[in-house]
């Protein structure tokens, strides 16, 4: 009988690594754009040099939440400030950001999944991105991270915010006609390694039909496995509160 107490610490620490929150990956050291405007003297890089999203005050409650939050039903992601670079941009060679792969270096842990929430401009077929999740040890991971999952049907990603208007900051004019989503997506990763690196990559580079290609990341969440010595410690605990109820 005096097994019972281990056994039931045991269990509480699997109940709570499979139930363990999900938790924001800190991907701001790579922001190398700002994508929001404000207001029409605070503005921005935009998708092309030119098209910003828009906050709540700027345009409209179907836009930016002022301030920066966006739930996803078992996630929160906060966006970074408005009024500095806000995401992680790369184009086609059309769109005059950087053409090479945002490398993240991200403060290692292990993780079950890891999700993004991005946006994508003048998609086509056949300009499909990579996600690479680089493990400490062993094979990265490298996940299609396609066009054809978002357009013109999303599959496989969520839909987060639609009809994101953008701001043209050498018109000062608002599109609401043409407007933009932003998704969520969620990648499957090896939670027994630790993750050390994120990478966000074009997988085609050409750009036959000059239309400006690019992706946004914004922000990037993960659930987290819990470390041994957490779970250590919810075993301890749960045969202490056994041992004084018996
Ligand atoms: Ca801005
Ligand atoms: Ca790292």
């Amino acid at each position: 009988m005096k097994h019972i107490p281990i056994i039931c610490g045991i269990l509480a620490a699997m109940l709570l690594s499979a139930s363990a929150p999900a938790a924001s990956i800190d991907i701001s050291a790579a922001f190398n754009a700002d994508m929001v405007s404000t207001s029409t003297s605070e503005e921005g890089d935009g998708w092309d040099g030119t098209r910003t999203f828009v906050n709540e005050t700027f345009q409209g409650s179907s836009n930016i939440p002022d301030n920066g939050l966006v739930p996803t039903g078992s996630r929160i992601y906060q966006l970074g400030a408005f009024d500095a670079d806000n995401a992680i941009m790369r184009s086609l060679p059309s769109g005059g950001y950087p053409q090479s792969d945002a490398v993240v270096d991200i403060a290692d842990a292990q993780y079950d999944d890891i999700a993004i929430l991005y946006a994508w401009n003048s998609l086509t077929e056949g300009q499909d991105a990579v996600f690479t999740v680089k493990y400490t040890t062993g094979a990265d991971d490298v996940f299609a991270w396609k066009t054809t999952n978002f357009a013109p049907a999303p599959t496989g990603v969520n839909v987060v915010l639609s009809g994101l208007d953008r701001y043209h900051t050498g018109s000062n004019n608002v599109d609401s006609a043409n407007t933009r989503v932003i998704f969520e997506q969620v990648f499957d990763t090896d939670g027994t390694r630790i993750v050390d690196q994120i990478v966000f990559g074009l997988g085609n580079t050409t750009d036959p039909s000059f239309n400006n290609g690019a992706f946004a990341v914004f922000a990037a969440d993960g659930t987290p496995i819990p470390e041994p010595a957490s779970l250590m410690l919810v075993g301890a605990g749960t045969m202490i509160m056994l041992r004084r109820k018996a």
